[in-house]
């Protein structure tokens, strides 16, 4: 069964799937905010998560129907042509402002310290949104996070590991030019004799399981969710 009350209600024998749900219809306050991520509309965005909050709806949710599922409509209006760059970072700096606001509400609780986590964008990529994320989650699971940023270069990530009691490297790479970054980044960790003191997790668009493994990453998670969950399962083995 799913947690969607109104999947539940209409089709209690499902298993809900993506599909599925996408064809139901959005929350009003959730679509204010995926309509308002897609105009890039930062105010609106500000004034309208604390509302969905208050309405308790759960951040989660506000998250992933409202605020990814915009970023990923703003992907699609760029690759037909309708969207250009300036479109994207607008929509990105709104997403950004509600990330924000959702940040409290995606903490577990009181979790113990789970190990240090050191997380960047690849050379080459600017992209972040989806790196902020994953940072945010793993603090809320209790792991202390160096976020090196975006554009970071395979003797930052070298130098990080050398310097700081690191326990996981998480690269983050948004596009197939710099998924090669991953591995260039991998490589020097390895010839800089660092690769079997840490564990390293890899995602993004555009990474795939066999991409994660054919560079020689120790795991590859598609979201934010499951990125927690794999990070876990690295530090304890
Ligand atoms: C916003 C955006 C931008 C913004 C970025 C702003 C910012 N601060 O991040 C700006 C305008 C700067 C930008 C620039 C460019 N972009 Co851009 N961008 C996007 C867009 C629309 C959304 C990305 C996003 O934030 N998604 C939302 C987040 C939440 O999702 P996510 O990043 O995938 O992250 C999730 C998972 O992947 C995973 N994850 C992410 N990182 C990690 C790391 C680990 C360790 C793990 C486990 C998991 C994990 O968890 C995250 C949360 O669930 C995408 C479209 C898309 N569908 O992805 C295009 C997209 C990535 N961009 C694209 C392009 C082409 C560009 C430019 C080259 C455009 C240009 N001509 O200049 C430049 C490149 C700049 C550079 N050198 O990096 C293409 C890439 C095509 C390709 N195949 O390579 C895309 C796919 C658009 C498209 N459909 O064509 N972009």
């Amino acid at each position: 069964m799913t947690g969607d009350p109104l999947t539940n209600l209409l089709f209690p024998s499902i298993q809900t799937t993506d599909t599925l749900k996408t064809t139901l219809p959005m929350d009003p306050i959730i679509r204010e905010i995926y309509d308002a991520i897609l105009a890039g509309s930062s105010k609106v965005v500000e004034a309208k998560v604390p509302v969905a909050l208050a309405a308790g709806l759960a951040p989660k949710q506000i998250l992933e129907e409202g605020m990814i599922a915009a970023m990923a409509e703003v992907g699609r209006l760029f690759e037909q042509g309708e969207y250009f760059v300036p479109e994207m970072l607008i929509a990105a700096r709104a997403m950004q402002a509600g990330l924000a606001l959702l940040k409290p509400r995606l903490k577990e609780g009181n979790v113990q310290s789970a190990g240090r986590v050191a997380i960047g964008s690849v050379l080459g990529d600017l992209h972040d949104i989806g790196k902020n994320l994953v940072a945010m989650m793993l603090e809320g699971a209790g792991f202390e996070v160096l976020d090196l940023g975006t554009n970071v270069t395979p003797a930052k990530f070298v130098a990080t590991v050398t310097e700081k009691d690191v326990r996981i490297i998480a690269l983050s790479a948004l596009l197939t030019t710099t998924m090669t970054s991953m591995k260039t980044t991998i490589d020097a960790l390895a010839q800089a004799g660092v690769r079997g003191k840490i564990k390293i997790m890899v995602g993004g668009a555009p990474i795939t399981e066999a991409f994660a493994r054919q560079i020689g990453a120790d795991g590859y998670a598609p979201d934010a969710s499951r990125a927690v969950a794999l990070a876990k399962s690295l530090v304890a083995a």
